[in-house]
């Protein structure tokens, strides 16, 4: 095993913000535990470490509570790639994203990636009622997976927002449009519920962050001069240093 990965530093940050209710803590859940748990409100904020390949990636979820709202920009310090997150059936919830959400990003590295997550995709397509499927033991028959009955919610927020919204944020952040990546490829649907498009989600994003993991670690290797260690100096008569 990779000594870095021993050491269960984290190679690198990604945060997790959102409105109260979205399923911030519900979408690390499923990913980290592979299962859809009841959640309380997230107080302050909760980091977990996902070992991916010979990296640790150290992933934030914020609350989204208006009261830990200062706290915000803090969790976003260094961060090298940050989860937007709305719910698809809840317009007000996109629009605290630019209002409330985005100025807290300013702390996070210039060369942040975002990604625009719609959660609770179950509650209004079909297409995310597909409960995902773990792989089973070997010599154990896949059952095949059936949409449950479940009532169709009216969608407040189509992709195509989303996707504006991304624009915007490059414009926010005086990035250029021709070199980040296309706001297609970072404007997710997902539902914690049902694990649909989860995986892709986080894994595009770990992905995406190779770079900033490969600049922590040369930074990290990289040789420092220590402050505390006296330095092998030469004194000359006037006592100054060569
Ligand atoms: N139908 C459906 N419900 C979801 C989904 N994700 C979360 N929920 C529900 O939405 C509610 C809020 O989920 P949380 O994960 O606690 O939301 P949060 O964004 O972490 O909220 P704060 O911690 O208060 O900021 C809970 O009742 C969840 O069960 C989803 O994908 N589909
Ligand atoms: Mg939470």
């Amino acid at each position: 095993m990779p000594p870095y990965a021993k050491t269960k530093k984290p190679d690198v940050k990604l945060v997790i913000l959102g409105d109260m209710n979205v399923g911030k803590t519900s979408l690390l859940h499923r990913y980290m535990e592979r299962r859809f748990t009841d959640t309380i409100s997230t107080v302050g904020g909760a980091f977990f470490l996902k070992q991916w390949g010979p990296y640790n990636i150290s992933i934030w979820d914020t609350a989204g509570r208006e009261q830990f709202h200062g706290l915000g920009s803090m969790y976003c310090r260094g961060a090298a790639a940050v989860l937007l997150t709305y719910d698809v059936t809840n317009w007000q919830s996109l629009a605290e994203l630019e209002n409330r959400f985005l100025s807290l990003t300013d702390t996070a590295n210039s060369d942040c990636i975002f990604a625009i997550v719609g959660n609770k995709a179950d509650l209004a397509d079909p297409k995310a009622l597909v409960v995902e499927q773990e792989p089973e033991e070997e010599g154990s028959s896949l059952p095949c997976p059936t949409p449950p009955a479940s009532p169709i919610a009216h969608k407040q927020v189509h992709k195509e927002d989303a996707m504006a919204l991304y624009n915007r944020i490059l414009r926010y952040k005086m990035l250029d449009e021709h070199i980040s990546f296309p706001a297609e490829k970072m404007c997710f649907e997902t539902s914690a519920k049902t694990g649909y498009n989860v995986d892709l989600l986080f894994e595009t994003l770990f992905d995406m962050v190779l770079p900033s993991i490969m600049k922590n670690r040369s930074e990290r290797s990289s040789p420092t001069v220590d402050l505390e260690e006296p330095l092998d100096v030469k004194r000359t008569k006037t006592g100054c240093c060569v």
